[in-house]
C-alpha cells in the first residue's frame, strides 16, 4: 500500500481502518459471564482493506471483516478475519484498490471487469453447517464456523441463479427453513425480484420471480407462518446514472414505500403490493399472522436516513435528524382491496433490532435493539466527532405496550447492534441476555457487554474488555453451540 487512507468521516476516529486479523484467548472480564451462555456471537462490518480508488468511499463499501466471540463456561475468546472475497483477493494481488464507487461497476479499474464485486460486509448468518457472509449486491460467501476461513462463493450448488441475495434472510424456528430474496436480481438496477427458500440442509424448496414496482432498495424481509414480506425503500437505482459514474441509490421523496407480500410457496400472481406514504422502512423486528391479518413490526424513519445517498436535488438528511416510529403494520389478507394500517408503538429512535429467534414469524412480546436517546449527553470533546448518526442506548422493548427497559451506555460510549441469547433452549421468551459491542470512543477501544434482557436498566452483568477497538459493525447473530433446530 503506497497511499494513506483519506482523513474523511468514513475513515476517522474509532472508525479508522482496523484490518488486524488475529485472536485473543480468554478475554478479561469485569463482572461475571453467565455460566449458561454457550455459543458464538458472530458479527461483520466494513473495514476497507485498501485506500479507496475514488479518493473516498461511503461506509457501505468497505471489505467484510468478521468477529467471532466464543462464549462458554464463563469465558470468552475472540477472533477476527476478513471475508476473503474475489474482490479482496484481486486487490491484495495488486496491493491497491481496484474497485470504484459503491455498487457501480462502471467505475472499476478495467483489469477487474467481471470479477465478483461484493464485499460481504452486512451480515453473518448460520445455515446448513456454515456461516454465510452476506451483502445484498451479490451472493453470500460460505465461511467455516470454526476457523472463519472463507470457503467459496455460495449459490446453493447452483440452485440460486439471481445475481444478488439479501443480507437479511429469515429462518423459520420450527423447521430451520431459510427464506431469502434478491432484488436487482438480474444485475444492478434491474427491476427483477426473486424469492427463495431452502431447507435446513440447503435444498431449494421454493423459488418465485416477479417485477418490482420500481427498482428500489429492499434491504430486509420478514416471515410469518403464512407469508414473506419485502419492504421496498424509496432509494432508487438507475442504470444510466451508474454508466455516468453516479451514485447507486437516489432518494425519491415522491415515491410510496411498498410492502410486497407473498404467501410462502406462492406464485407471482399471488404477490400483493401494499402502498403507504413516502417513508423509509427500516430493519424488521418480527411479523406474525392472527385471524386472517398479517402484522409486521419495524422502525420506520420519516425521511431518508443515508446521508451518502442524497435525493435528486442533492439534499441529504440533516446531521442529528435521525428518528423513527416503531410501527406495527396490519395487512388484511382476506380483503383484496385493503390498505395497510399502521399503529405507532414507540417514537424512540430505535433501530438494529432482533427478536428472540425462537419466535420468528410467531406472535411474540419482546424486541431487543439500540437507540439514540437525544436527551442524554454526548461528550464530543472527549469522545470526538461522530459520523452521521450514532446510538447510545441498548434496550428491550415490550412490543405489546411499546415500553422500553433501557441502558444508557455513557457520554463517551456509542453502541453497536446487540443480539439476544436465550438463557437455555427451553427458557421462556425474553429470558436471556442482550450482548453487544460498545465503543469507548475516548479510549479508542471497545468492550463487549452482556445485559440481563429483562433487567436492562440494571446495566451489564459482564463487561468483556477488548484490547482493541472494533469499528462500527453492521449486523451479527448469536449461534448457540447446541443448535436450535
Ligand atoms: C445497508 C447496508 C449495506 C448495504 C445496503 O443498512 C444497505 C443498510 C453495509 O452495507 O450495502
Ligand atoms: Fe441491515
Amino acid at each position: 500500500m503506497t497511499t494513506p487512507f483519506p482523513k474523511t468521516p468514513t475513515f476517522m476516529t474509532i472508525d479508522e481502518p482496523f484490518r488486524f486479523e488475529g485472536s485473543v484467548f480468554d478475554l478479561e472480564v469485569e463482572g461475571r459471564i453467565p455460566d449458561s451462555l454457550d455459543g458464538t456471537f458472530y458479527r461483520v462490518g466494513p473495514d476497507q482493506a485498501f485506500p479507496p480508488m475514488m479518493g473516498d468511499a461511503n461506509p457501505f463499501n468497505g471489505d467484510g471483516f468478521m468477529t467471532a466471540f466464543r462464549i462458554q463456561g464463563g469465558h470468552c475468546d475472540m477472533q477476527t478475519r476478513y471475508v476473503m472475497t474475489h474482490r479482496l483477493k484481486a486487490e491484495r494481488a495488486a496491493r491497491r484498490g481496484l474497485f470504484g464507487h459503491y455498487r457501480n461497476p462502471f467505475t472499476d479499474d478495467p483489469i477487474v471487469k467481471g470479477v465478483q464485486r461484493t464485499v460481504s460486509n452486512t451480515n453473518v448468518v448460520p445455515h446448513a453447517g456454515q456461516i454465510l457472509a452476506m451483502k445484498e449486491d451479490g451472493p453470500p460467501y460460505s465461511i467455516d464456523p470454526v476457523t472463519l476461513e472463507t470457503r467459496q462463493l455460495w449459490d446453493w450448488n447452483g440452485q440460486m441463479t439471481a445475481t444478488s441475495f439479501t443480507a437479511h434472510p429469515k429462518i423459520d424456528p420450527a423447521t430451520g427453513e431459510f427464506f431469502g430474496y434478491a432484488y436487482a436480481a438480474k444485475g444492478e438496477a434491474t427491476d427483477d425480484i426473486a424469492i427463495y427458500s431452502f431447507d435446513k440442509h440447503g435444498k431449494k424448496t421454493w423459488e418465485v420471480w416477479f417485477k418490482s414496482p420500481y427498482p428500489g432498495m429492499i434491504h430486509e424481509c420478514a416471515i410469518s407462518e403464512g407469508y414473506i414480506i419485502l419492504p421496498l425503500i424509496p432509494h432508487v437505482m438507475d442504470i444510466e446514472r451508474l454508466k455516468k459514474g453516479g451514485i447507486a441509490f437516489q432518494w425519491d421523496g415522491s415515491l410510496d414505500q411498498i410492502y410486497i407480500v407473498c404467501p410462502r410457496g406462492g406464485e407471482a400472481k399471488d404477490v400483493r403490493f401494499f402502498r403507504a406514504p413516502n417513508a423509509f422502512p427500516g430493519h424488521v423486528i418480527n411479523a406474525f399472522d392472527e385471524g386472517g391479518k398479517l402484522y409486521l413490526d419495524l422502525p420506520v424513519a420519516l425521511d431518508n436516513v443515508f446521508w451518502f445517498f442524497p435525493d435528486q436535488h442533492g439534499k441529504v438528511p440533516a446531521p442529528g435528524s435521525f428518528g423513527t416510529e416503531v410501527t406495527r403494520w396490519c395487512f388484511d389478507m382476506k380483503d383484496r382491496n385493503s390498505k395497510p394500517v399502521p399503529v405507532v408503538l414507540s417514537r424512540m429512535a430505535a433501530e438494529f433490532p432482533h427478536c428472540d429467534d425462537r419466535y420468528v414469524g410467531r406472535p411474540y412480546r419482546y424486541g431487543f435493539m439500540q437507540a439514540t436517546d437525544p436527551t442524554k449527553p454526548y461528550n464530543a470533546e472527549k469522545a470526538g466527532p461522530v459520523m452521521g448518526f450514532f446510538f447510545n442506548t441498548l434496550l428491550t422493548m415490550d412490543m405489546q405496550t411499546g415500553k422500553a427497559d433501557e441502558w444508557f451506555a455513557g457520554d463517551t460510549t456509542t453502541t453497536q447492534e446487540p443480539v439476544f441469547a436465550p438463557k437455555s433452549a427451553t427458557s421462556p421468551e425474553g429470558e436471556g441476555y442482550v450482548i453487544g459491542v460498545v465503543n469507548r470512543r475516548a479510549e479508542h477501544r471497545s468492550d463487549l457487554v452482556i445485559l440481563d434482557a429483562m433487567r436492562m436498566s440494571a446495566g451489564p452483568v459482564a463487561t468483556i474488555k477488548l484490547p482493541v477497538r472494533l469499528k462500527y459493525g453492521i449486523h451479527g447473530n448469536w449461534v448457540p453451540t447446541v443448535p436450535m433446530y
